[in-house]
C-alpha cells in the first residue's frame, strides 16, 4: 500500500473526518487519500486560516483538528495559527509535507522540526515507509491524549514509499486522573471552612460533565461560579453565575470575586488576564488550584494548595466528603442572588451612549445584536481594542458558544476561527466579531465562507485604526499616523466576495440584519459598523499592563 494511502486510512480509521488545508504538490496525494477514505476536506485560502479553522473546530468538537499543508511556505504561512493552537493546548495534527532527505537544494527546504519546536508545537516525522503508520498513530495519540498541537512532517520520498497494512488501528482513550485522597480531603476541609467560596473554572473544565460536577459541589458548599474567558458560558443559566473573571468582569462580578475568602481554580491557570494581574483576588483569600497537569499548578500564581486531578472527578470526590449545607450559606445569600439577577451582566450596567448619528457606540451596537441574534449561537472573537464588546455584551448559551483564540494575542485569526466554529456546529448561528485591522488581515477566508455557504454573521468594529495601539500610545502624545487608516468600505469588499453586507452608523441601520435572519440565509452577512472610539475600552487599561 502507498504510504499516503496508509496514512489516510489510519487517520480516518482513528476518527479524523474533517481536514482543513491548502493543497500544493506536496500534500496533494495525502489530501486526496483522506477524501477517498471518507474525510471532508475544507479548502482554506491561506494556511493560517486553515490552522485557525482546525483549531476552532477542535475546541468545539473536542476531537483533534486535522490540517494539511504544502511543504515550505505552506508551513510557514500556517505558523501563527499553529502557535495559537499550541499555546491553547488544542489537540491538533498538522500533516506537513516536507522535502525528501536527498533534496538538499530544494527551494522548499526548511527545518520543520526546529520551526515547529520554536512555536511550542510538537514536532514529529514519518521516518520510513515501514514505520509510517506507527509514526502517524503516535502523532495522533499525542495530539488527542496529551492535547498537543503536533506537526507531522511527511517527506515526499517516504510518502511515495510502500508499506504493509497491518489492520485497522485501535487507540483506547486515556482514563481521567482522580485526585489523591489526601488532596481531596484537604480541599473538602478548606471548602467547609470557607465563608465566601468562589469557583473559577477554566479551559480544563469546558465540558457538560465538569459543569454538572462543579455545580453540585458549589451547591453543597455555597460557592459562587465564574470562569476564565476561555470557558465563558460554562455556568450559563445558574443564578450564581458571575460570567467571566478578569478584565471582562462586570463591576459586581469583580466586587464579589474580590470579596471571596477562598478561590478554587478548576482547570484554570489564574493568569494575569483572569485575575487582573492578581488584583481581583483579595488579600484575605486562600487560593487552591485543581488541574490534571501537575506542571500547571502554581505556574502563574502561587497557590496554598494544588490538587492534581481531573476537574469532574475531583469535584465528585470532594462533594462526597462534604456535608451539604442548608440553602443560603457560603456566599449564597438572598441579597447576593438578587444583586446578581439585577446587575451582573454588562448590559445592565448604565453607560453614556456616545453614538452621534455618524458613528455608533460599540456597546449599543452589541446590545442591539444581542437582542436580535438567536440565543443558540457561537461567538468567535478576533483580537484588538474592540474585543471586550462582543465578549462582554453578547451572551452565549454554554461553553461551546464562545471561541476565544487569544493565547498568542494575534490579530487576524477571528474570521477563520469563526468558520471552523460554523463547520463544527452547523446548528448554531456563528458570529465572528472582528476589528477592521483583523478583518482586513484575514479577509481571504471570506471567499471560503461564501463558497461553503455558511450563514454567519460577521461584525466588524470599524474604527479605521489599530485602535489598541491608538489607545495605548495616544495618551502619551506619540504620533499615531502609523496606526490610523483612511475609511475602507468593508461592506463593498464583502459584497464583492458574494456576501450580504450592511454599513451601520446608527441602530436603525441594523434593519437589514433582521431581514437577513428571517430569510433562511445561505450566505454570510457582513456588518461594517462604523464605531465611536473616543477612548480606549476600559478593559484595555488593564491589558496594557501586560505588555
Ligand atoms: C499579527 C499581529 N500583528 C500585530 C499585532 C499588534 N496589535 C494588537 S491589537 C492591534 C490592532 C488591531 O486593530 P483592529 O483589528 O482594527 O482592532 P481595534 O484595536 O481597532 O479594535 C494590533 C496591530 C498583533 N496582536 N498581532
Ligand atoms: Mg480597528
Amino acid at each position: 500500500m502507498l504510504v499516503t494511502d496508509a496514512i489516510a486510512k489510519t487517520l480516518t480509521g482513528l476518527g479524523a473526518d474533517t481536514v482543513f488545508g491548502v493543497v500544493g504538490s506536496g500534500n496533494f496525494h495525502v489530501t486526496n487519500a483522506l477524501i477517498a477514505h471518507g474525510a471532508r476536506f475544507v479548502a482554506a485560502r491561506h494556511e493560517c486560516g486553515a490552522a485557525s479553522m482546525a483549531d476552532a473546530w477542535a475546541r468545539l468538537t473536542g476531537r483533534p483538528g486535522l490540517v494539511s499543508l504544502h511543504q515550505g511556505p505552506g508551513i510557514t504561512n500556517a505558523l501563527t495559527g499553529i502557535t495559537e493552537a499550541a499555546k491553547s493546548r488544542t489537540p491538533m495534527l498538522v500533516l506537513a509535507a516536507d522535502v525528501s532527505a536527498k533534496a538538499v537544494t530544494s527551494n522548499f527546504r526548511i527545518d520543520v522540526a526546529a520551526i515547529t519546536a520554536a512555536t511550542g508545537a510538537t514536532p514529529a516525522r514519518l521516518m520510513s515507509p515501514v514505520f509510517a503508520i506507527d509514526d502517524a498513530v503516535r502523532a495522533y495519540r499525542l495530539a488527542r491524549d496529551d492535547r498537543r498541537t503536533v506537526v507531522l512532517a511527511l517527506p515526499l520520498d517516504v510518502q511515495a514509499g510502500e508499506c504493509t497494512w497491518p489492520g485497522a488501528p485501535v487507540l483506547d482513550g486515556v482514563a481521567a486522573r482522580p485526585p489523591s485522597d489526601r488532596q481531596a480531603a484537604e480541599l473538602a476541609s478548606a471548602l467547609a471552612a470557607a465563608a465566601r467560596p468562589m469557583f473559577i473554572a477554566g479551559r480544563g473544565a469546558r465540558s457538560g460533565s465538569a459543569r454538572a460536577a462543579l455545580e453540585q459541589l458549589a451547591d453543597a458548599c455555597g460557592a459562587l461560579l465564574a470562569t476564565s474567558a476561555a470557558a465563558k458560558g460554562l455556568f450559563r443559566g445558574s443564578p450564581w453565575d458571575l460570567d467571566v473573571s478578569g478584565g471582562f468582569a462586570s463591576p459586581l462580578a469583580a466586587e464579589l470575586i474580590g470579596g471571596a475568602d477562598l478561590i478554587v481554580a478548576w482547570g484554570c491557570s489564574l493568569n494575569m488576564w483572569t485575575t487582573r494581574h492578581g488584583s481581583l483576588i483579595g488579600p484575605q483569600a486562600r487560593v487552591i488550584q485543581v488541574d490534571c497537569d501537575d506542571k500547571a499548578i502554581g505556574r502563574h500564581r502561587r497557590v496554598q494548595l494544588g490538587v492534581v486531578g481531573d476537574v469532574a472527578l475531583t469535584a465528585d470526590a470532594v462533594a462526597a466528603l462534604l456535608e451539604p449545607e442548608p440553602p443560603e450559606t457560603g456566599y449564597r445569600s438572598a441579597a447576593v442572588r438578587d444583586r446578581l439577577a439585577a446587575g451582573v451582566r454588562w448590559r445592565d450596567v448604565p453607560f453614556d451612549d456616545t453614538s452621534d448619528g455618524d458613528r455608533i457606540d460599540p456597546r449599543s451596537l452589541t446590545i442591539a445584536l444581542d437582542d436580535m441574534l438567536p440565543a443558540e449561537r457561537i461567538v468567535a472573537v478576533d483580537s484588538g481594542n474592540f474585543m471586550g464588546y462582543p465578549s462582554m455584551f453578547l451572551s452565549v448559551p454554554d461553553q461551546d458558544g464562545f471561541c476565544f483564540t487569544q493565547a498568542y494575542q494575534s490579530i487576524g485569526l477571528g474570521l477563520a476561527s469563526a468558520i471552523g466554529s460554523a463547520i463544527a456546529s452547523p446548528d448554531r448561528l456563528t458570529v465572528a466579531a472582528l476589528g477592521d485591522g483583523g478583518a482586513l488581515m484575514g479577509i481571504s477566508e471570506l471567499e471560503t465562507a461564501v463558497r461553503l455557504s455558511l450563514p454567519m454573521v460577521i461584525v466588524v468594529y470599524d474604527d479605521e485604526a489599530y485602535g489598541a495601539e491608538v489607545h495605548h500610545f495616544g495618551p502619551d502624545g506619540y504620533p499615531l499616523d502609523t496606526v490610523r487608516f483612511p475609511p475602507t468600505d468593508i461592506a463593498a469588499i464583502a459584497r464583492g466576495y458574494g456576501c450580504t453586507a450592511v454599513t451601520v452608523r446608527a441602530p436603525a441601520d441594523l434593519a437589514p440584519v433582521r431581514e437577513w435572519l428571517a430569510s433562511e440565509p445561505t450566505q454570510p452577512i457582513v456588518i461594517d459598523a462604523k464605531v465611536t472610539a473616543d477612548r480606549g475600552a476600559w478593559w484595555l487599561e488593564e491589558a496594557f499592563r501586560g505588555h
